[in-house]
């Protein structure tokens, strides 16, 4: 039985390996993405069983994937190769100043944007009883049936009593309007106990402007635990019944790529409460693993083992 089950759509990701515009970079080195694989990938690092739910196509990008999860030891019963749809992938900036990289998506119509209910593990099996489950809101973002899939996933976690972790990952472009994002996302957030938006999704998602406000707006609507990434300011933490407080962040000494920090914050809370830590001891791991992330080009290569984050 898998410690966490997690599903989502795992991207090739070409990395440029020149600053500048992407139609005129000549030279990409190959990588993965995605944001459920990379918390995937961390928390097998720090030696948790994970379970990976997701479908690849029939191509090289996806074989690459495949082998790529298998050595990272996931859990692998629950990924389907569809011959019918194409892996996705997309391509990601080279920055010079720690800024946002600009990143091209081609994910429409791929595999895992096909996952729908028949992909739901069988009641009772090994994936139904795992400890935790951790959502994005990437996956209603990619199809109505993928969608459904989170959503099911999410209800029979609830009801079976285990932890459902979620981060909202506002994906503006992969949606049709502002409002049916906000209102899935929304929707699919009150069905967890664990919520880590951003400060800017925060805000966008429930109207308030600080962390505080967006702490209380998701504990009202059923979480037990709520944290907000600050970015390099660190994270704001809130339990039910409990007084807020904010967890500092750590000083990095050079920013190299901010993609896949929120990801490594969200493997640092994880693993954190699955180790029986306090929500802001949690965090402060969180912040410890995001600020070691952002120190590597690729999204999941600075994702700590045990050593390297008792050594951070
Ligand atoms: O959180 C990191 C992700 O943005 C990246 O790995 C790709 O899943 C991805 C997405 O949809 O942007």
């Amino acid at each position: 039985i898998p410690d966490v089950v997690t599903m989502g759509e795992a991207m090739a990701l070409m990395i440029a390996r020149q600053p500048g515009l992407l139609e005129e970079v000549r030279e990409f080195e190959r990588a993965t993405a995605g944001a459920e694989l990379n918390v995937a990938v961390g928390l097998s690092r720090l030696g948790f069983q994970v379970g990976y739910i997701s479908s690849l196509g029939q191509d090289s990008l996806g074989r690459h994937l495949r082998a790529f999860m298998a050595a990272e030891g996931l859990d692998l019963r629950h990924l389907r190769t569809d011959e019918r749809y194409p892996t996705g992938f997309m391509l990601k900036q080279m920055v010079a100043d720690g800024s946002d990289p600009q990143v091209e998506y081609f994910r429409r119509g791929s595999a895992a944007s096909h996952l729908s209910l028949l992909d739901m593990p069988a009641p009772g099996s090994a994936f139904q009883q795992a400890r935790l489950l951790h959502l994005t809101g990437i996956s209603p973002a990619l199809s109505t049936d993928c969608g459904e899939l989170a959503f099911a996933l999410a209800r029979q976690a609830r009801a079976d009593g285990r932890l459902v972790s979620f981060d909202p990952n506002l994906r503006p472009r992969l949606w049709p309007s502002r409002e049916e994002m906000i209102a899935t996302i929304n929707a699919l957030a009150s069905q967890a106990d664990v919520v880590m938006p951003g400060l800017a999704e925060g805000r966008l998602l429930t109207g308030c402007e600080d962390a505080a406000g967006i702490a209380d707006w998701y504990l009202a609507r059923g979480a037990r635990h709520v944290v907000v990434k600050l970015g390099p300011e660190g994270a704001y933490a809130a339990s039910a019944g409990g007084d807020g407080c904010i967890v500092p962040g750590l000083p990095v000494r050079e920013v190299v790529d901010t993609v896949g920090a929120g990801d490594g914050f969200a493997v640092g809370v994880i693993s954190g409460l699955l180790d029986g830590l306090s929500l802001s001891d949690a965090a402060a791991r969180g912040n410890a693993i995001g600020a070691r992330v952002v120190q590597f080009r690729g999204d999941c290569e600075g994702l700590p083992t045990r050593a390297q984050l008792a050594s951070a």
